[in-house]
């Protein structure tokens, strides 16, 4: 343990059923050609692997060995050796290729840039640590989407938003850390190719309003640089009535002379201290955040404003598309916040400059359990977009309940807005190729803080890797991805890799289950967002409403109802706007259904509510059970952590089960078929 913390899927101690003596072979002599001197970090990254898992420090060489074996490593261009490649190399991607050169044998790893052979050399040291054959490596790969994001939602004095894992490693006291644990951050998220972070909270108040400050600003280059050598940009959330608060102006209005100019004037500063500076992240007009709606602008008249300020530096605008008006009229039927985001941003489409993206959560509503793909992704052509997914787990078990999003992230990424006929994927909006946009990407919040493990929940590390390689790749199947975690992570003992991707893959659903299925979501206690409150956001002007009375619950959000439905491309309007057709998982996100209404398995819509909340709990029994059987199969500290949560989470779901089931039976009184036990 370095300093007190564990390096996760990095920790290059563990490993599988390997040869090492065979694979020192390879590493006794690794020749690296880096005439302009940019290959530092990947030396010292093998370096700890070397040390760390064969047990001998590598040498590392200029001259080009005539035999024996060998990792080569150098930038395409200088490699003495000529690399045949069957695809063609992006400026991030990299090649790993066994190579035989009269009596020597190498295995390069390889890239157009340093951030190319970096990546190259983590995903190169994971397939040494798997065991895989290096004699039969014949890598090229590609990261499809361009900006891969990692949104932190940390506050200045430490605290992070939704934050489950500890306190910030960003952030103390109202001060910038830089230390050991910020670059083996750094090594960590590189590692799964991340290669933009934002370090601080989407609500920017307070101390965080002076970020963009001289005196921050000289602190943040340094964490720019660190960042810069593993490939990554450092963003910053700033509050769009910054020309009030720092520059002493009377209006932020975008269209303002003096606004524009207090920002270009910023900008500058900005890019002063920090030349690679990536842009700003904003939340504007949402949740009490200042935005360009107060002046009677539009969202594009103010993230053009910003853009045009960063665009001689090469910088970006990544504009939330999370506005909507989060004290709505809770008397007005009609008003939906589920339709807010299209609203606002579909008329706008084509309006906004080329360095701006608008990020939109993946759902219309809030990082829920299961909500539809939002229609905004299939709404604009003319537009870069970002999909903002959470990998902090706000409600999805807040890092207690193990809650597995991969599984629900390959949804999303797999669904058909149908925005340009068939396999008009998600996926092909942000990776560009759909409609040939090129500043598109994927965001996660983050899921860390400082915490020893990183994430409080072990296996919550998971969703961290899983992100970042669905990042690189949404095409790649989450079996796999979760199969290699767990061997980098836990080794490769057939019973561990077997119990813990079961638990992993099926854990969405579980969670589910016990709370809140058929998409209606919420009925949490309202603030903190954890445990079940079936009436927690029914009377609140935050509403969330599912109206529930003694004869039928949900929204109807039909073409008949709010409308919501008419935001979806064919053939997904006329399916969710008809009950029979529109997926039981979403049923009650899209309809008002009585409770007698008889679903696919012929059972009742409330008996099947009562099944599926006893049904949750006896699965997270049974993930104990599997956990158990790998006692002594992992190290007995993480084997009791993660035992220590699942546990935690079984109480919980317990809860969850009974007041979800006791409020649905007290709301009807229609009795349990099974006559199990509900509290009357
Ligand atoms: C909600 C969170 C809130 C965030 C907001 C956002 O409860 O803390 O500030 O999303 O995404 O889910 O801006």
């Amino acid at each position: 343990m370095p300093n007190g913390y564990e390096m996760c899927w990095l920790d290059y101690k563990k490993h599988c059923d390997v040869d090492k003596n065979e694979l020192s072979k390879w590493f006794s002599y690794i020749c690296l050609f880096d005439p302009t001197d940019e290959f530092q970090v990947v030396k010292e990254e093998l370096a700890i692997f070397v040390t760390d898992f064969l047990g001998f420090r590598p040498r590392f060489f200029k001259v080009f060995p005539k035999q024996g074996r060998h990792v080569l490593i150098g930038k395409l261009s200088d490699l003495p050796v000529e690399v045949n490649l069957d695809e063609q190399l992006s400026e991030e991607g990299f090649v790993l290729k066994y190579v035989k050169k009269q009596d020597a044998e190498f295995v390069i790893i390889t890239g157009i840039s340093a951030a190319g052979v970096l990546y190259g050399t983590f995903e190169f040291i994971n397939r040494v640590r798997v065991g895989e054959d290096l004699r039969k490596l014949n890598v090229v790969s590609n990261p499809k989407i361009k900006l891969r994001f990692l949104n932190h939602w940390d506050n200045l004095d430490g605290t992070i938003e939704r934050g489950y894992a500890g306190k910030s490693i960003f952030f103390s006291n109202n001060k910038i850390l830089l230390n050991q644990r910020t670059k083996d951050y750094t090594r960590l998220i590189a590692s799964i190719g991340i290669n933009s972070v934002v370090i601080n909270n989407v609500n920017v108040r307070h101390a965080a309003l002076k970020l963009i400050e001289p005196a921050y600003l000289k602190r943040l280059s340094q964490l720019a640089q660190l960042f810069q050598r593993y490939g990554i940009k450092l963003f910053l959330s700033v509050s769009f009535a910054s020309p009030i608060h720092l520059g002493g102006l009377d209006t932020a209005d975008p269209l303002d002379e003096r606004v524009k100019k207090w920002w270009k004037e910023k900008v500058k500063q900005i890019y002063d201290y920090i030349p690679n500076f990536g842009g700003f992240l904003i939340k504007a007009d949402s949740e009490f955040n200042p935005g360009p709606h107060m002046y009677g602008r539009t969202q594009a008249d103010g993230a053009n404003m910003l853009a045009e300020a960063l665009e001689p530096f090469g910088g970006l605008v990544i504009w939330r598309a999370f506005v909507y008006n989060c004290q709505q009229d809770w008397r007005d039927y009609k008003i939906d916040r589920a339709k807010a985001a299209y609203d606002i941003f579909k008329p706008l489409d084509g309006q906004f400059a080329d360095n701006v993206a608008i990020q939109i959560k993946y759902g219309p509503m809030d990082f829920q359990i299961r909500e539809p793909v939002s229609p905004l992704f299939g709404g604009m052509e003319k537009t870069n977009q970002i999909l903002e997914l959470q990998i902090t787990q706000e409600y999805t078990g807040q890092q207690i309940h193990l809650c597995y999003l991969g599984t629900m992230w390959k949804e999303i990424l797999d669904f058909d807005t149908f925005s340009k006929g068939n396999n008009s994927f998600v996926k092909r909006i942000i990776d560009g190729t759909l409609y040939g946009r090129k500043n598109n990407g994927i965001a996660g919040v983050a899921n860390i803080g400082d915490d020893p493990n990183w994430t409080s929940h072990d296996l919550a590390q998971a969703n961290l890797w899983t992100f970042g390689k669905l990042a690189w790749d949404p095409d790649e199947d989450v079996k796999k991805i979760v199969e290699e975690w767990i061997k980098l992570t836990f080794g490769d003992d057939e019973l561990v890799v077997r119990n813990i991707s079961y638990m992993l893959l099926n854990s969405r659903e579980v969670y589910e289950s016990y709370t809140t299925p058929f998409g209606l979501g919420w009925m949490v206690n309202p603030g903190h967002h954890y445990g079940p409150n079936p009436e927690g956001y029914e009377y609140s002007h935050w509403g969330t409403y599912h109206r529930a009375n003694w004869e039928a619950i949900g929204v109807d959000r039909t073409s008949r109802g709010t409308g919501f439905t008419l935001q979806y491309h064919e053939p997904w309007r006329s399916i969710y706007d008809d009950i029979h057709k529109c997926p039981e998982e979403l049923l009650l996100f899209f309809h008002r259904v009585p409770y007698n209404f008889k679903m696919k398995n012929g059972k009742t819509l409330l008996q099947n509510i009562y099944d599926l909340h006893f049904e949750g709990v006896e699965k997270v029994q049974e993930f104990i059970k599997l956990w158990d059987e790998l006692e002594g199969k992992i190290d007995a500290v993480r084997f009791s952590r993660v035992k220590k949560k699942l546990q935690l989470q079984l109480e919980h779901a317990i809860e969850w089960r009974d007041v979800i089931n006791t409020y649905f039976y007290r709301r009807t009184g229609i009795k349990d078929e099974k006559g199990r036990k509900i509290y009357p």
